[in-house]
């Protein structure tokens, strides 16, 4: 059921779970979900409140086959934009990822079909990413005679290195299957849904204390931004503040009595 809290949202759809999870899916199939300004609006809205509308975890996924194909280049087309106008594009779309990665809440990608350009921006700003047999990754901003602006220098260079983010924007390389896991695009690959994975994760990420999934995806991000020195020091104020918390009491005390679950190698 759409949550009344969620009324206004046109180009993303908004259902929250009674656990907690909120299923965000971009709603643009026949545009093969681009990313118009009126949608990062709408992620900036989403992501901004989250936490105070009682989102516990994300799934971010697209209608259709795709997830997204990037920029909506029809509008930046139609709207010949000036060099100070798309630069205040771009801070609108980093102000959307930031408010992902660095918001607390826990968002989990399933991926499918096309993830390029602007599209594997919004998806490397999530915490986990599920890919299915369909799913590939690209920036085909070279060939489009256009720049990455959404942070991909930042998050695309974090997870597959710089060398590999410069090929795949200077020759427009695909990459799909094992060997996107492989390199770090993805964490999961499925033969089966991805939607129907990031669904089971998102539900795992859900049951933890909201403030450890807080310090798990913020903190970190943080700092990766801070010197070792000053992120120690950091990391020592957060866990001060997560692992003293009331609510973690009930999860020690059932370890200490042996009735918290072990943890097994899996089967
Ligand atoms: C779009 C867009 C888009 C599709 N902006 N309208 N991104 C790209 O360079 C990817 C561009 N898109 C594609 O390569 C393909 O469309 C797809 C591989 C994603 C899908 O192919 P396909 O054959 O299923 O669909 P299609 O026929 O190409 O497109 C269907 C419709 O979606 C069509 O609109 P229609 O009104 O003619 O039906 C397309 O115009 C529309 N569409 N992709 C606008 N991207 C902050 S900087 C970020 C830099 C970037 O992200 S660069 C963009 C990279």
């Amino acid at each position: 059921p759409l949550d009344a809290r969620f009324d206004g949202y046109t180009n993303l759809s908004i259902e929250l779970r009674d656990n907690g999870v909120a299923i965000v899916s971009l709603n643009r199939a026949a545009k093969r979900n681009a990313l118009d300004m009126a949608t990062i609006d709408e992620l900036v809205s989403f992501f901004g409140s989250a936490h105070r509308d009682g989102v516990r975890a994300v799934v971010l996924r697209g209608e259709g086959d795709h997830f997204c194909a990037g920029l909506d280049l029809i509008e930046h087309w139609k709207a010949d934009r000036t060099p100070d106008e798309f630069m205040h594009v771009c801070l609108r779309w980093h102000e959307a990822f930031n408010k992902m990665e660095y918001g607390g809440v826990p968002v989990i990608a399933a991926l499918k079909g096309a993830v390029v350009g602007g599209g594997l921006e919004l998806a490397s700003a999530a915490h986990i990413r599920v890919m299915d047999q369909t799913t590939y990754f690209a920036l085909p901003e070279g060939q489009r005679g256009i720049f990455t602006g959404g942070g991909a220098t930042i998050r695309v260079s974090d997870l597959v290195g710089k060398a590999r983010m410069i090929d795949m924007i200077l020759t427009g390389r695909v990459y799909q299957g094992q060997e996107a896991v492989d390199l770090g695009l993805a964490q999961y690959i499925t033969e089966g849904s991805s939607f129907d994975m990031a669904l089971e994760l998102a539900d795992k990420a859900a049951a933890n204390l909201p403030l450890t999934n807080f310090a798990i995806c913020s903190a970190v991000s943080h700092m990766q931004n801070m010197s070792a020195m000053d992120a120690a020091y950091a990391e020592s104020v957060v866990a001060g503040m997560v692992n003293t918390q009331p609510a973690a009491r009930e999860r020690l005390e059932a370890f200490a009595n042996k009735t918290g679950a072990r943890i097994r190698p899996n089967s």
